[in-house]
């Protein structure tokens, strides 16, 4: 069907002018898109837990209110993202049904315990720093409600890796015990970080449709590559060790090849057993039954707001 203003979907997408809520869309791209918006927000929320595991046993004020903060916004940003997928027309109630009865995915990486205070160094410089890796380009996505949420979520994201590049930079230049926590936990977190981008291009399901819609801008192997030449760089100046035998600069292709991912492993976690996959939807689904009163008691307050400014208009 043509729109008058800019053209059919197809012309839209391929002149860069990103789609609108109201605007005509295949089925089969609002149907990604809330796959993929709703998996987003649910990683946010779910990836919440392994931090706040952390919050009571952090080793100062200073470390306790930076991570506070930064759980904060991982919350904020499941609520832009939830609010971009509401805009395809599912609610959020769907949604969230989704993720409690265990029929939604998020990211692999939040299934892992954080067992050590250098866990949250590792999270924030590797894990923030995967999904900034990833979530540039979804600046660009063709859906705005998405793009224009990334643009905000981006920018904390960035924050939130420095945070955890500065933990680990403290640890490391440490004491021998602190430098050896900071190995171990990036002994446990590199491999798992890896696995966020998703499975190799020749087994994605999606990328190649998601590409041409223009959602994803850059495929799996590719992120994972600029990932894997950035952050071993800044291994380097952390004075650790990528755990990864195979890992060598290759001057032919400008990237440092590394060595083969355990795809079982990612498999086994993505269906659901993973080291901590019963204890994050758990942790979620207590959280909302416990979130009840506080839901009805808005719902109330915003009826009464209502009826006020109802009654006022027809005063
Ligand atoms: N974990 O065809 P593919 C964060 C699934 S949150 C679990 O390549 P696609 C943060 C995939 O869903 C980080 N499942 O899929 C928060 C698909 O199954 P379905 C989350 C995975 O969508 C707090 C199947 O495997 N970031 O940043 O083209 C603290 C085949 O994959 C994973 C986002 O969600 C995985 N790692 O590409 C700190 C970003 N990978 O759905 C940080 C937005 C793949 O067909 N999402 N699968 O049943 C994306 O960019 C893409 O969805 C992905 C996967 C690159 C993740």
């Amino acid at each position: 069907m043509v729109d008058a203003i800019h053209g059919d979907f197809e012309q839209k997408i391929a002149n860069d002018i990103t789609i609108e809520p109201r605007d005509t869309m295949p089925d089969d791209y609002r149907k990604t898109l809330i796959r993929q918006i709703s998996q987003h927000a649910h990683s946010e929320i779910v990836g919440m837990l392994p931090e706040g595991n952390w919050v009571t046993r952090a080793p100062s004020l200073r470390r306790k209110a930076v991570l506070l903060a930064k759980i904060q916004d991982e919350g904020g940003h499941g609520l832009y993202l939830y609010s971009a997928a509401e805009t395809l027309g599912v609610t959020r109630d769907e949604l969230l049904d989704q993720l409690h009865s265990g029929k939604a995915k998020y990211s692999s990486i939040f299934n892992y315990p954080s067992l050590t205070w250098a866990d949250m160094g590792a999270i924030g410089w590797l894990v923030d720093g995967a999904a900034i890796m990833n979530q540039v380009p979804l600046c660009r996505a063709s859906y705005g409600p998405y793009a224009r949420a990334m643009v905000r979520i981006c920018k904390e994201e960035s924050f939130h890796q420095r945070q955890g590049f500065e933990i680990m930079h403290v640890l490391a230049k440490g004491t021998e015990v602190q430098k050896k926590m900071a190995q171990d936990a990036l002994n446990r977190w590199w491999w798992p970080a890896l696995m966020m981008f998703g499975p190799h291009d020749s087994d994605s399901t999606n990328t190649e449709q998601s590409m041409k819609w223009r959602i994803k801008r850059i495929s799996n192997d590719d992120l994972r590559r600029k990932f894997v030449d950035v952050t071993v760089e800044q291994t380097k100046v952390l004075g650790l060790t990528v755990p990864d035998k195979d890992l060598m600069w290759n001057a032919e292709t400008g990237h440092y090849d590394f060595g083969a991912i355990n795809w079982a492993e990612f498999w086994n976690v993505v269906k659901g057993n993973g080291p901590c996959n019963k204890q994050r939807l758990e942790a979620r689904k207590a959280a909302w039954q416990k979130g009840e009163w506080v839901r009805e008691a808005a719902m109330a307050h915003a009826e009464k707001r209502k009826a006020r400014k109802e009654a006022l208009v027809a005063a």
